[in-house]
């Protein structure tokens, strides 16, 4: 009996070891260790056996079933820890692996050319001042030294909502009403960036609704020469180093003198269709703000003095990318904004 138990323990142990999976370390268990085993029938054999024999007998079959027992717990272990080392590397991450490409936007080109100059004129210590898109006539033109019946403030350009609220034709109301909340006291350094309306036909140069940039300074000494300075500044920085500007005489109500800003082509004026030819592009309009405006915005005139210029990012988008229709911008034709996308 003796030899039957150390034969079978080594039988069981050497099955343990030899185990692939936990289930057939699970079968070994029951057959070995389980109430219909071999060793539980030895077990139940004891009854036979005399006095002297029953307690070494008792103590054989517990050596065995400890070194069984042992033998299986060690394979389980092995084998539970094979089980997540596998489960490891094949749920392992690959870090090196590259990501897939997040597609990106794009601004807008208005948008673009919005930032850029207001980035550009905030560099200059300007402040970004803004108003409402619905404007009194008496910001818009009375106070701009347009009084009612002036030619310029033809209805046939504006959009009338009552005889005294309007769609306003230009962003000059906004500063006004800045130049108002200053109270007569200088210095007043702004720009009006913002959507404007005229009742216009849309055609490839025009558009009832655009946008516009107005700059305003007002100071105590403030000459042509800081209005020229100023725009050369700014046509260098928009359109490139190698740019130069000129000023030609012009009208405005709100302006005394005015002038019309060119800057010179890219082709150096030997003949192109942007310039016709002429060497200049017209890209705004400015002037010394008129001393009526001044004083309707309560400002003594003879103390302070200021400019004023305007320009439309339309057309300063169309000089920059060389677009040809004004209608682009607002169509949304993915295959023109697209190509003001970080990425294609
Ligand atoms: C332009 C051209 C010339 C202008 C004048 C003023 C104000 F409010 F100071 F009187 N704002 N903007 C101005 C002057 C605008 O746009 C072509």
């Amino acid at each position: 009996m003796e030899e039957q138990l150390k034969q079978l323990q080594e039988e069981a142990v050497k099955k343990a070891a030899a185990a692939q999976d936990l289930k057939e370390l699970n079968d070994i268990r029951v057959a070995y260790l389980g109430k219909k085993g071999p060793v539980t029938e030895v077990l139940k054999g004891m009854g036979k056996l005399s006095a002297e024999e029953r307690p070494k007998m008792g103590a054989l079959v517990n050596v065995v079933r400890e070194a069984i027992t042992t033998a299986i717990e060690t394979k389980q272990s092995s084998l539970e820890a094979e089980a997540i080392q596998k489960q490891l590397a094949e749920e392992s991450v690959d870090v090196t692996l590259p990501g897939r490409p997040v597609k990106l936007g794009g601004h807008h080109p208005l948008t673009r050319v919005t930032e850029e100059i207001e980035d550009l004129f905030i560099g200059m210590g300007y402040t970004i001042a803004e108003g409402p898109e619905v404007e009194q006539d008496y910001y818009n033109f009375e106070a701009l030294n347009l009084p009612k019946g002036h030619p310029a403030r033809d209805m046939q350009d504006t959009f009338y909502i009552t005889p005294e609220l309007l769609l306003r034709t230009h962003t000059s109301p906004v500063q006004v009403r800045t130049m108002l909340k200053h109270a007569g006291k200088g210095p007043v350094k702004i720009i009006c960036p913002g959507k404007v309306y005229r009742r216009d036909s849309d055609d490839a140069t025009h558009s009832h609704q655009f946008n516009q940039i107005e700059g305003l300074v007002v100071g105590e000494n403030i000459r042509m020469s800081d209005l020229k300075g100023t725009l050369d500044a700014f046509a260098k920085r928009m359109f490139g180093e190698d740019r130069e500007i000129r000023l030609r005489p012009s009208f405005f109500p709100f302006t005394e003198p005015s002038v019309e800003v060119d800057v010179s082509c890219m082709c150096g004026g030997k003949g192109c269709s942007i310039c016709k030819g002429t060497g200049w592009i017209e890209v705004l309009g400015a002037g010394m703000v008129h001393p009526n405006v001044l004083e309707m915005a309560g400002f003594d005139s003879t103390v302070y003095s200021g400019f004023a210029f305007g320009m439309g990012q339309e057309r300063i988008a169309m000089l920059k990318y060389g677009i040809d229709d004004i209608r682009h911008f607002y169509t949304n034709d993915m295959r023109f904004l697209k190509q003001f996308s970080v990425h294609e």
